[in-house]
């Protein structure tokens, strides 16, 4: 029985990281069978309900006001919309639909039909996910009330990198938002970005203040950054694959129970990479031919690699997660 942890030091984690990557694979990849099916993947769709003209100045994203992106602003979409949305999701076979909106915070009024949106998900049969940024302890309780299995956050990097990425709010703020959903009894799902410019003292700050949270994520999504032209990390330098795959297995090591996402990135990612990926720990993906404002694999080619990789589209659920 492993047990968990929440005391890990920066040089056991950087250790972790420098270990020959055969040993760091293995190593992964047997906690990995201890708690999961390794032919297991969980696949989430996601969904924009609100697009464009947020007030954060986050460097990543296409949505921010402040940033330069050619994408289609849309208001709240209708609950119809949604609901038709998340139908055909479940109709592909998605375990859960995640809908994000650009807001620093929802207005209570826009919770309110956001709460219709996850009772409707949840009468169709589909677990619900929501990323709205931060919340208010009312807010978080609201949600409960209405059923919410996870709420996405990201920490999205290092403290120490943090301000060089997003200045309108602090890291300390996320974390209030991420107590908040966990005291309520919601699911967390909350993980970071790579390539980003961070180095690898980023990446092992970044995954030490996931596995030292009071209780580990429950979903951790790893995502890649997606280049956006118009946003100031465009062109920034990449991240060498190999490292990605690092990360993926450090975290897999740290949160030995919890579901790793191998979240945004997938296009530009080979097969053998994300093969990899997988073998390293990750049990999750975002299925779709799109993610919020970029392009995600298509459903053809996801497909055909799971069946490569007799991959079964089932549900793993982290040993940690509320029913
Ligand atoms: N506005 C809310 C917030 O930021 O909390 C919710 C939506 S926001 C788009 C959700 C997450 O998507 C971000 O925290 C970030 O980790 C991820 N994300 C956004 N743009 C990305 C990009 N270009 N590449 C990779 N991940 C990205
Ligand atoms: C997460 O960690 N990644 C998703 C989800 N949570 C909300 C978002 C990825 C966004 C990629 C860029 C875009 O499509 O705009
Ligand atoms: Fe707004 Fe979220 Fe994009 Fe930041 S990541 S600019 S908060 S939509």
């Amino acid at each position: 029985m492993t047990t968990l942890r929440h005391d890990w030091e920066k040089a056991e984690i950087a250790a972790l990281f420098d270990l020959p990557f055969n040993d760091l694979l293995y190593r992964a990849h047997s906690l990995h069978r201890e708690h999961f099916d390794p032919n297991q993947v969980q696949v989430s769709t996601l969904l924009s309900i609100k697009t464009g003209a947020c007030p954060e100045d986050c460097a990543y994203c296409s949505q921010s006001a402040r940033n330069k992106a050619e994408i289609e602003r849309e208001r709240l979409l209708p609950l119809d919309e949604v609901l038709e949305k998340a139908r055909l999701a479940k109709d592909n076979g998605a375990h859960r639909f995640c809908m994000g909106a650009a807001w620093r915070n929802p207005t209570d009024k826009n919770l309110d039909k956001v709460i219709d949106m996850i009772r409707g998900v949840k009468e169709l049969g589909l677990e619900a996910c929501v990323t709205l940024g931060m919340l208010t302890e009312a807010q978080t309780e609201r949600l409960k009330q209405a059923g919410l299995d996870y709420y996405n956050h990201n920490l999205d990097t290092s403290p120490e990198y943090y301000g060089d990425i997003i200045t309108t709010r602090t890291y300390e703020d996320r974390l209030q938002t991420l107590e908040h959903v966990r005291e309520a009894g919601i699911n967390v799902c909350s993980g970071g970005i790579l390539g980003m410019g961070e180095n690898r003292e980023d990446r092992v700050s970044l995954l030490q203040q996931l596995a030292n949270l009071p209780k580990h994520p429950e979903s951790v999504p790893i995502n890649m950054l997606v280049q956006i032209e118009g946003t100031p990390l465009h062109g920034v330098d990449k991240l060498e694959p190999l490292e990605f795959v690092r990360t993926i297995a450090v975290a897999r090591i740290l949160m030995p129970r919890s579901v790793v996402r191998l979240s945004a990135g997938r296009t530009e990612m080979s097969d053998e990479e994300q093969a990899l990926c997988f073998f390293a720990g990750a049990n999750s993906i975002f299925y779709g031919e799109k993610l919020l404002t970029t392009d995600n694999p298509d459903e053809n080619h996801d497909q055909q690699l799971f069946d490569k990789l007799g991959i079964n589209q089932q549900n793993p659920v982290s040993e940690n997660a509320l029913a």
